[in-house]
């Protein structure tokens, strides 16, 4: 595997780590970056890791700042189409042979948000807040991530996440399920790789068969050919609206958006 530029990573009593170094760009998901942690993943998956933590390399105020903006749509119709890189990652964590481990220090935006709550555990601190964030910006979330909330939280809190998009404090996280633990900031690492070391001692066989099965259950939703159209259809008038262009347009100008509904 290339020396990797925008992550960096460990590997030490078959536990796996994969560190967010992208901090001049609040560890925003771009495509390289996504490469790299795909390239980790199978690297350690060869070398039968048993557990992994996602987490910043160093303490920064952002945890990331979800996609790269820039680069949204840039090569996808559907900026949040199947193929991106985006949702292989996701992908690859929720199929991951081991546990996942997001271990987080401040704040989680958007896409990140969907990457941490598709790792199988979350442990905060008492820095950490969550926002899910497409209305900002007009676009319109698609099924998988949904499900991936509604795996997770009640309907009610998921549509309140998704149509305020404000930042969830880790109290709240805590209170809702979103994380499975809030510890102090001294205790966030220490917290995390003791969780990952006796993950690590267990069976890896039996962990991956009921982690799979779980993964099934959470993202195997049965929908009807005619339902996935109408949602497609919704979907496409979203991202292919002039609000959407408002959103990127301002989230790069620096501004506030002014959506008109068209
Ligand atoms: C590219 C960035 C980003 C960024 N992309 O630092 O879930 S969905 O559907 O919404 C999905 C599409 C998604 O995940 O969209 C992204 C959602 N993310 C956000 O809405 C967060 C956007 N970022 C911010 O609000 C701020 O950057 C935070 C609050 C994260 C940090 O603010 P802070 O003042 O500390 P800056 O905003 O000054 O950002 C530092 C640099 O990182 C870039 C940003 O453009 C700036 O680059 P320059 O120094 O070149 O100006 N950056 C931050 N987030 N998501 N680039």
């Amino acid at each position: 595997m290339n020396q990797p530029q925008l992550i960096q990573t460990r590997y030490q009593d078959a536990v796996g780590t994969i560190a967010f170094n992208h901090g001049t760009k609040r560890n925003a998901l771009n495509q390289a970056m996504l490469a790299e942690i795909l390239a980790a993943l199978s690297a350690f998956e060869v070398a039968g890791a048993r557990a992994i933590i996602i987490r910043t390399h160093q303490k920064e105020a952002v945890w990331s700042a979800g996609h790269d903006i820039q680069e949204l749509g840039k090569y996808h119709r559907d900026p949040l189409d199947p193929d991106t890189l985006f949702e292989r990652t996701l992908r690859a964590i929720r199929a991951f042979p081991a546990p996942v481990i997001a271990m987080v220090h401040g704040s989680v935006w958007g896409g990140a948000f969907d990457l941490a709550i598709s790792c199988d555990i979350l442990i905060a601190d008492e820095t950490a807040t969550f926002a899910m964030t497409p209305v900002n910006l007009g676009l319109p979330y698609n099924t998988s991530g949904l499900l991936h909330f509604l795996g997770r939280i009640p309907m009610n809190l998921v549509r309140e996440l998704f149509f305020t998009a404000a930042p969830l404090s880790s109290e709240d996280a805590l209170r809702w399920g979103i994380v499975n633990h809030r510890v102090s900031q001294v205790d966030l690492e220490p917290f995390t790789y003791r969780m990952a070391r006796t993950i690590a001692a267990k069976a890896p066989l039996a962990i991956r068969a009921i982690k799979e099965q779980l993964r099934i259950f959470a993202d195997e939703f049965p929908i009807s050919a005619h339902t996935m159209h109408r949602i497609q259809e919704l979907r496409r008038q979203a991202y292919e609206s002039a609000d959407y262009k408002e959103g990127l347009a301002a989230f790069l100008e620096k501004r506030p958006p002014v959506f008109q509904g068209t």
